[in-house]
């Protein structure tokens, strides 16, 4: 009951938020939308005689503390794509970019009097996105999504982008904060799940390779985008792909880190907080097409290094996951969203469930790896 009212007012506050920014036409409606775990998304409807839709956003401030060097990277990101586009024309650069809609006095945000920051891009219509891939085609078309975005952020100054969320993919910062979540024991919960942390613990050390490559200098920083969750490609009615999505975490990084995070919703044929885990098993064929399509773009700038640690990449994140989704369980959840009390504990096991298939599977995945590497 408390939530309901809870959610009619953030609903009206959304349009309250929605009507600051340059937005053509009345607003006729306000709905949650999508499967972010942070921030609050709601697409907003109009009357225009364009009904060009929108999608406003509550950026988690808690998650993301500089909201000035968020916003100034995604529009500079943004900018640096529309430019490499710009030979297209502006129709399909609009639909292949997000674009950011200032607010009436040109701000790219509004902050409202309870504190809450908001944004709002334009909905590019006639797409979808899929939070569990159904053919190899999305796949492939996913797999040259990202490697094309990596290639287009290729000569973006690094310097120009604010590193919004430090050691981001950085295992050792994840390990501490798990141990220190332990240490605290807040909830007492960590007795609890004593051998999900065995478990982890017993990997830690072959989980640092792309750790230790970056810190030999053997591995390049690039412009990355850092959650390269399937959901966040919008892909068009025939597949083929229309824009990436979510560029709150685009920061320096390898590039194992985003195929590795790819890799780890679209090899699993189930959910990502599927409670069953017999149902979490490696669909290959879509890690075959995801790779075919990533490297069909990225091959050509990436250095022998780079392709080693991809491997690492794929079997890192969706540990990572479970450190960072176990870390929150334990510490009493408080930084992803849940939708009820077990929900991190039930994606924690979930993530180690397809760290396990992984493993099983290492061969058949670094043989692909190599074979779409030696073909042309
Ligand atoms: C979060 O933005 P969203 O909800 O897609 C998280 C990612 C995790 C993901 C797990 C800023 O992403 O790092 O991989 O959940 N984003 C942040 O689904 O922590
Ligand atoms: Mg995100």
């Amino acid at each position: 009951m408390k939530s309901e009212v809870m959610s009619t007012n953030t609903i009206e506050n959304s349009i309250l938020s929605a009507e600051k920014f340059k937005i053509e036409g009345n607003i006729v409606s306000s709905v949650p939308f999508g499967s972010g775990h942070i921030n609050d998304t709601f697409k907003i409807v109009t009357d225009s005689d364009k009904k060009e839709q929108y999608l406003l956003q509550r950026i988690n401030h808690h998650v993301f503390r500089n909201v000035d060097g968020l916003m100034d990277n995604i529009e500079r990101v943004c900018l640096h794509l529309k430019q490499k586009l710009a030979h297209l024309g502006q129709e399909e650069v609009a639909k292949r970019t997000m674009t950011l809609i200032p607010t009436w006095d040109g701000q790219h945000y509004y902050k409202d009097e309870q504190g809450d920051y908001w944004r709002v891009f334009i909905l590019i219509p006639e797409t979808r996105s899929y939070d569990i891939l159904e053919t190899t085609d999305q796949a492939f078309s996913g797999g040259m999504a990202f490697g094309q975005f990596q290639k287009q952020l290729s000569d973006l100054d690094p310097t120009t982008i604010v590193e919004v969320l430090p050691n981001f993919h950085n295992i050792e910062f994840r390990m501490n904060n798990l141990r220190e979540a332990i240490a605290n024991d807040r909830v007492n919960r960590v007795a609890e799940v004593q051998d999900l942390l065995d478990y982890i613990f017993e990997r830690e050390d072959k989980m640092r390779t792309i750790l230790e490559l970056g810190r030999a200098n053997k591995l390049p920083l690039r412009i990355t985008h850092n959650d390269t969750k399937f959901n966040n490609v919008l892909l068009d009615s025939n597949d083929q792909v229309q824009c990436v999505i979510d560029l709150d975490t685009v920061m320096p990084g390898y590039v194992a880190y985003d195929f590795g995070d790819a890799i780890r919703t679209i090899i699993n044929s189930a959910a990502e907080d599927e409670a069953d885990l017999s149902k979490i098993v490696l669909n290959v064929p879509l890690f075959e097409a995801f790779t075919a399509g990533y490297l069909s773009e990225a091959k050509e700038f990436l250095n022998e290094t780079e392709v080693e640690s991809l491997i690492h990449g794929v079997h890192l994140l969706p540990y990572m996951q479970a450190v960072r989704f176990l870390t929150d369980y334990i510490d009493g959840d408080t930084y992803y969203k849940i939708a009820y009390p077990e929900h991190n504990l039930v994606r924690t096991k979930a993530q180690l469930k397809l760290v396990q298939e992984l493993e099983a599977n290492h061969k058949v995945l670094t043989d692909i790896l190599a074979a779409n590497l030696n073909s042309n």
